[in-house]
This record gives structure tokens, sequence and C-alpha cells, in this order.
């Protein structure tokens, strides 16, 4: 007989501690010990699984809610990514991201609305005069344009082309929502009559001709924009981020990422949003990455290529306009499919808010497979 059996085996004692547990429940409480396994995991617990949402799985039904779907029925036109891991009470893309596929149809103008989570937006398919205006920026976007949507930004999106817009959406609203920070408003006015449409209020390309050229900046640049909460700089064209790129092609690299780059924000070189981080990399043809895992989860956008991320030892193959996740602490390491072509995937992930709350630590495979841990590892 164990120590255990002999303590629960006094039955007087152990129906005591039952009627004990039972009084607690009616006065809202328990023993940590009678659910501690469940409170004390081993290894970080991860609800979410990797998955690929396909492009050629979505187009139709992303074209056919821009024809059946109309501004009335919906505030924005949205089409979240959910988690299969996930279940319908919390419905989200990670256990930090709401991601997106959103499609704005010629000739459409939707309102502006303002909200405490961080928003952001990376376009796919536009021909260049869809927009959408933040706290009075009014930004045409092109292919791999990403443009932001800080915190407590008023924004509305339009479309001045002949072809539909299509963007992927990534907010951090699970985290606003867990702090119970969350709100949105929609009451937008100027000088208290209310407009359907922000007035511009900042010249064409303030963004990139007050911040995107790296290494200067105006003296005169407006620096605060919504909650102070991150980037003066919005926009972000794809053709300043490719040449930062191309730049550093022939260089080594990161053993884990290729050619990656970070937005930064050029006030304190820091990602761009405080909860979120944002990269670009490039997967030269035929590269494949060595793996880690950290306590961070990204959500993936396929600018350019195919090919494929090894996670947790499983592939997930992608090719353009496709959407992938890589949740918390699961193994990773990406492939250029191609011997010719350049890869290029974007990424966000939640590492800021990670980092900041002190809960960030990563594990790194070299080419033998030896694991070395980066930051404080929590031993068994
Ligand atoms: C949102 O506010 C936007 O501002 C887009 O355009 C997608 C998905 C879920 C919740 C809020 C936007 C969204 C969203």
């Amino acid at each position: 007989m164990t120590k255990l059996d002999a303590i629960t085996e006094d039955t007087e004692i152990e129906e005591k501690r039952q009627q004990m547990y039972a009084a607690l429940r009616a006065l809202d409480a328990f023993g940590f010990w009678t659910i501690q396994g469940d409170m004390e995991p081993r290894e970080p617990r991860v609800r979410e699984v990797p998955h690929v949402w396909r492009w050629k799985d979505f187009e139709e039904h992303v074209m056919l809610a821009g024809e059946i779907v109309p501004h009335e029925l919906a505030d924005r036109r949205g089409i979240i990514l959910h988690n299969p891991g996930l279940d319908m009470t919390k419905p989200a893309t990670t256990n930090t991201q709401f991601v997106a596929y959103s499609v704005y149809m010629p000739g459409e103008v939707f309102h502006p609305h303002i909200h405490s989570p961080a928003a952001s937006r990376m376009l796919l398919k536009s021909d260049g005069k869809g927009y959408t205006t933040v706290e009075g920026e009014k930004a045409y976007l092109e292919r791999g344009d990403l443009i932001t949507t800080p915190s407590g930004t008023w924004h509305d999106h339009g479309n001045e082309g002949d072809v539909p817009m299509v963007w992927v959406d990534m907010l951090d609203i699970p985290v606003a929502m867990l702090f119970n920070a969350g709100k949105f408003g929609f009451d937008y006015t100027e000088n208290g009559v209310a407009r359907e449409m922000q007035s511009p209020t900042r010249s064409q390309l303030y963004s990139q001709r007050h911040f995107a050229v790296g290494g200067v900046r105006p003296r005169f640049a407006e620096q605060v924009i919504g909650n102070d909460n991150g980037s003066p700089q919005l926009h972000f064209k794809y053709a300043d981020t490719r040449r930062a790129l191309n730049a550093v092609r022939d260089e080594a690299g990161d053993p884990y990422d290729g050619v990656i780059v970070d937005y930064v924000n050029i006030m304190d070189g820091g990602p761009i949003q405080r909860t979120q981080n944002f990269s670009m990399q490039l997967l030269r043809p035929g590269e494949h990455t060595l793996s880690h895992r950290d306590t961070s989860s990204s959500v993936y956008v396929v600018i350019e290529g195919s090919g494929s991320t090894i996670i947790n030892g499983r592939e997930y193959k992608w090719e353009e306009d496709d959407i992938f996740c890589v949740p918390t602490y699961m193994w990773h390491e990406h492939v250029n499919a191609s011997n010719t072509e350049d890869a290029v995937i974007y990424c966000v992930s939640d590492a800021p808010a990670v980092k900041k709350l002190g809960l960030y630590w990563e594990d790194r495979k070299d080419s033998q497979g030896n694991v070395t841990t980066i930051g404080k590892a929590i031993p068994a």
C-alpha cells in the first residue's frame, strides 16, 4: 500500500475531506491540490493546431461574399479563419490573433470605426485604387503593402478601382479580450457632423515620405498616432520591403528564417505594434532552414512562390495567397520548394507581448539536432 492509499483509506477522514470540498465549492472556492495537475502543465499547453487555409479553397467564397453580403449586413466583410483546435466558444485563428480574408468591391465605401485592439492589413489583390484611411492617412494599397491600424485610430475602407480588393486582416483581438480591454466605436463625426468616410488630413504617401528612408527622419514628422501604441509609420510599401530583402540576399541570413527583415518603429527600433511583430522573409531557391520553436505564435501569408513548413515533424504545403499558422512552442522549419524561384512569406507573431510579460524563451536545433535554449529555461 502506498502512503497515499493509506491516507485516503481512512474513510472517516476521507468523508470529512469530501464534505469540506463540497463546502468550499459552495463558497466559490476549491483546494488547489484537487485540480493541481490541470493547472501545472509540464510543457506549455497549446490547444491550437497547425493549419493551412488555402486561397484556392477560399477564393470563390470571398468573391461571392463581395456580391451577396452588402455593407448593411456586414460592418466589415471579413471571413475569419478559425483554428480547428479551438471550439466556437472561442473563435480565433491562434491564441492571440484574429485573421481574416476581406474583400471590398469596386465603388464600395465602408464607414469609419475605431477600436482598442490593434489591426493590420496585408494587401493581396487590387488595381492600386483600393484604399484604407487610417486616422486621416488615405493609403492606396498594392500587393504586399502593409498598413497598420494602431489601437485607437479611426479607419474606413473603400475601393475606387475596377477589380475587387482582397487583403488579410490580422488583429490582436484575443489579447485585448484577455485583459477585458476590448472596445469598438462606430459613430464617426467631423466638427460634430456624422460622416461616412474620413476626410484625408495627411498628404498622399505621408508614411513613405516621412519615415520610409532608414537612418534619417524629418524633425517635424508627426510622432504619435492613436493611443501612442506603436510606429508612426502606418503604410509600408512592398517595393521598399522587397528592396530591403534583395539588398541582403547574398548574406548568410538567419539559419532559422532565411533572409528575414522585421518592420520596425523608426522612433525606437522596436516592433511596429506593442503586441505584434511583423516580418517579411525571403527563402532563396532551394533554401531549407533549421528548426526552432519559441513561446510565441505566428500567422503567415504567402506573398511569392511555393514551399512548405514542417511543423512538429509534419509537412504543411503552401502556395501564393495561402495563410498558415505555427502555434506556440511548435518546432518549425521552412522550405522553398523551387530551385529557381524565390519564395517570400510574411509573418505576424505575438512575440512582443510574450516578451514584455517575461514569458519568452526559444529552443534552437542545430544541423546535428542538438538543442540550445535561448533565455531562461524552466527545468522539468
Ligand atoms: C475589424 O475591425 C476589421 O477594422 C476587419 O477592418 C476585420 C475581424 C474581426 C473583428 C474586427 C476592420 C475584423 C475586424
